[in-house]
C-alpha cells in the first residue's frame, strides 16, 4: 500500500506530485521531498519558504524537518536563512551521526557545503507585507498566529515510511524564535512500525503536549490514525482547560504502517491533501465534526 497525507489546502499539488512519486514506485523520502518542495517554492505561499513572511527584524527565519521511520534517524533546521528548499537540507542532515540539526548560520553553511543552492527568500509582496505589520505593531505585541506549516507524511510500497515539516514560523515572531516544526516528537514523528503523525498550530501550545509522539505512541497501543489525533488533541485541550486555557489554534495529521489516515483539529476547519491507493484528494475536519469529509479545492478558497 502506498499513501500520502499533508497538511492545509496549499500542499494539495504538492501532494499530488509526491504520490505520483509513491506511485512509480519512488520512496517514501523522495515523495514527502517533492511534494514539500512544491510548496516552498511558491511564491504566492506566505508561510512557508520562498515568500514566506519575515520576522519583527525583516529576515525570513526557517524550520525544517525530515524523519525517516524505518531507522528513526531525524534531520532539521531551525531559525535558518537562505536555504532556497529547507527540507532538502534537513533530508541531507538526517543519516548523520552527529550534527544533524543546526540553527541559524551554521545551517546556512552546511547547505553550501553540500551543495545545496541558497536564495533570498524574501519576495517583493512578502517585504511589503512586512513593512505594513510593522507600521500596524506597537511595541511588545506578540507574535501573529495566523500561519501555516507544510507537513507532509508518506509510506512506499517498500514500507518506507517518512515525515517532513517545513514552515517560515509564527507572522512577526521575534528573531530567533523556533516553534514545534522542528522538535522531533512535537511537530513531527515517525516510526515505520506504528505510524507517523505531524502537527500544524501554535508551536508553543504543540510542545507542551508533545503532540506528534503522543499521537504515535496512541497508534502504537492500538488506535487508528483518526482516533489517535483526536485523543492527542483532547489530551492537551483537557490539560489547558484545567489551567484555565482555551484548546487554542491546533491541527494534527497521521498515517499508519497499513496506509490509514487520519486527522483532528482545535478550528472550524482544518483542509488536507491525502490518498491512498488511486488519488489524493483535499479533505476536511471540524474541532466539532470529526469526520473527514471530502472536499473541494473552491469549496474552501478563503483559507490556507
Ligand atoms: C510554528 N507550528 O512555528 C508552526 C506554525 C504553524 O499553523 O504551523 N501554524 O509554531
Amino acid at each position: 500500500m502506498i499513501a500520502l497525507i499533508g497538511t492545509w489546502r496549499m500542499c494539495l499539488e504538492g501532494a499530488r506530485e509526491g504520490f505520483s512519486v509513491l506511485q512509480a514506485g519512488g520512496s517514501a523520502g523522495d515523495a514527502v521531498e517533492r511534494a514539500v518542495i512544491r510548496v516552498e517554492d511558491c511564491p504566492e505561499i506566505s508561510s512557508v519558504g520562498y515568500g514566506g513572511l519575515p520576522d519583527r527584524s525583516g529576515r525570513v527565519l526557517l524550520d525544517a524537518a525530515y524523519m525517516d521511520g524505518c531507522t528513526l534517524r531525524v534531520g532539521g533546521i531551525m531559525s535558518a536563512e537562505n536555504i532556497r528548499n529547507p527540507i532538502s537540507l534537513a533530508r541531507k542532515l538526517c543519516g548523520r551521526n552527529t550534527d544533524c540539526v543546526l540553527a541559524g548560520w551554521g545551517a546556512e553553511q552546511a547547505a553550501v557545503s553540500l551543495g545545496l543552492p541558497l536564495r533570498d527568500m524574501r519576495t517583493e509582496a512578502s517585504m511589503r507585507k512586512w513593512r505594513e505589520a510593522v507600521a500596524a505593531q506597537s511595541p511588545g505585541t506578540p507574535a501573529g498566529q495566523g500561519h501555516d506549516t507544510v507537513c507532509v507524511l508518506a509510506l512506499d510500497e517498500r514500507g518506507g515510511m517518512v515525515a517532513g515539516a517545513s514552515t517560515s514560523g509564527l507572522v512577526m515572531k521575534e528573531p530567533g524564535r523556533v516553534g514545534d516544526s522542528p522538535l522531533i516528537g512535537s511537530g513531527f514523528y515517525c516510526d515505520a512500525r506504528y505510524g507517523a503523525a505531524a502537527a500544524t498550530g501554535l508551536g508553543e501550545d504543540i510542545m507542551r503536549g508533545c503532540l506528534s509522539y503522543e499521537t504515535v505512541s496512541l497508534m502504537r497501543r492500538g488506535a487508528s490514525p483518526s482516533e489517535a489525533c483526536r485523543e492527542a488533541l483532547a489530551g492537551l485541550a483537557e490539560r489547558k482547560r484545567s489551567l484555565g486555557e482555551d484548546r487554542g489554534s491546533i491541527s494534527l495529521i497521521a498515517l499508519d504502517p497499513r496506509g490509514n489516515y487520519g486527522a483532528a483539529t482545535t478550528l472550524p476547519v482544518f483542509p488536507f491533501a491525502a490518498g491512498h491507493g488511486e488519488a489524493v484528494s483535499l479533505y476536511t475536519v471540524s474541532a466539532d465534526d470529526s469526520r473527514v469529509k471530502p472536499v473541494t479545492a473552491e469549496e474552501i478558497a478563503d483559507g490556507p
